[in-house]
């Protein structure tokens, strides 16, 4: 056993070593969102006791008030976030506007925007979930955060990453030196950095989708999903398998571990959406920092997600992710047939 032990606050105080000014802010939220996750994945894992603890809504045996999953999430991340002088306001997907940071605590210099729990619907059913989150910079010039500090470029992100409450617990993040990996130890209570400096290979075999829309999407992604599926003879390539299970987190993760591409493109199927589900900040962005990091892209199915310049904090973006070649042959379908 030679491998060495480092912990995440060891990996994020060396990282700070980088940079001769920083003032350790950046580091500490960071690592409280590392803590808050600890506080989330603790209540997850009772998530299939709902019925015998006591239903969400109700009050438990303990005389406790039992709130629903994405409630908890939601509140524990305000709650983590919400005095330590580190931001000026924050967003979550589940607030209709931005979270001011209370009167009565200090305001910092970054705005943190988080989907508390991603793929909700998926908890029921004891699958994967996760937390994903991004940060940026102030940009306002103000003390407390505005709306212009939230609608940044995907580029001016200061660190993404996400949390995913899978078989073990994992955080993987970014700040722009590389994507790195850390696996929860329970039995310690520390993430341990078990996934350095990941990157993503240029070309995967699998498609993430759901393919339950396929007769909502355009010409061009049904003709590209068929061609992942078809035996590529002339080419000498096999068909691409599929995997979905409907947590972009878990979908995402899986791919760039093992390489391919996940799809939510733009559909006809609700006239509300018909740029597709998922959102430009709270999903969409972050994961493009992350993937770009690993080597990977991000695109709408025309340009980069990381130039897309937000219009508003729940804008949604047709998305597809993954492998560098995959996202590229995606774009090329999608510019032939529309
Ligand atoms: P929920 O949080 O409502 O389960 O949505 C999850 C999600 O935003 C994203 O994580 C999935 O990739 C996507 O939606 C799944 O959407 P479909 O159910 O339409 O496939």
């Amino acid at each position: 056993m030679t491998a060495k032990i480092t912990t995440i606050e060891r990996h994020f105080l060396d990282q700070q070593r980088h940079f001769p000014d920083a003032t350790g802010e950046f580091t500490s939220l960071l690592y409280d969102i590392a803590l808050a996750a600890k506080i989330i994945v603790r209540e997850v894992n009772k998530a299939g006791l709902v019925e015998i603890l006591g239903l969400a809504g109700e009050v438990n045996v303990q005389g406790e008030q039992v709130m629903k999953l994405d409630v908890f999430a939601n509140e524990t991340m305000i709650r983590m976030n919400d005095h330590t002088g580190r931001l000026c306001a924050m967003a979550s997907e589940e607030n209709p506007d931005i979270i001011p940071i209370p009167d009565q605590f200090p305001a910092g210099n970054y705005v943190l925007v988080f989907d508390p729990l991603d793929g909700s619907s998926n908890i029921d059913v004891n699958a994967s979930v996760g937390t994903i989150f991004s940060i940026h910079r102030k940009v306002s010039g103000r003390e407390r955060g505005t709306l212009e500090d939230f609608l940044q470029p995907g580029y001016e992100q200061a660190a993404a990453g996400y949390i995913i409450y899978g078989a073990s617990t994992m955080m993987v993040y970014t700040s722009g030196q590389g994507v790195h990996g850390f696996t929860l130890d329970p039995s310690v209570g520390e993430f341990l950095l078990s996934h350095p400096n990941i990157q993503i290979p240029p070309r995967g075999r699998y498609y993430s989708t759901n393919e339950g829309n396929y007769h909502y999407w355009s010409g061009g992604v049904r003709r590209y999903v068929d061609y992942l599926k078809a035996p590529g003879k002339a080419s000498g390539r096999s068909s691409y398998s599929g995997r979905y299970i409907g947590t972009l987190v878990a979908d995402f993760h899986r791919n760039l571990l093992a390489g391919g591409i996940f799809m939510y493109p733009a559909d006809t199927k609700d006239p509300k959406k018909p740029h597709g589900k998922l959102r430009l900040l709270c999903e969409a962005a972050p994961m493009a920092f992350i993937v770009e990091q690993a080597g990977g892209r991000a695109s709408d199915g025309r340009e980069d997600i990381m130039q897309i310049q937000p219009e508003s904090l729940h804008q949604r973006v047709p998305l597809f992710i993954g492998s560098r070649e995959d996202v590229d042959e995606a774009e090329q379908f999608i510019r032939e047939f529309g």
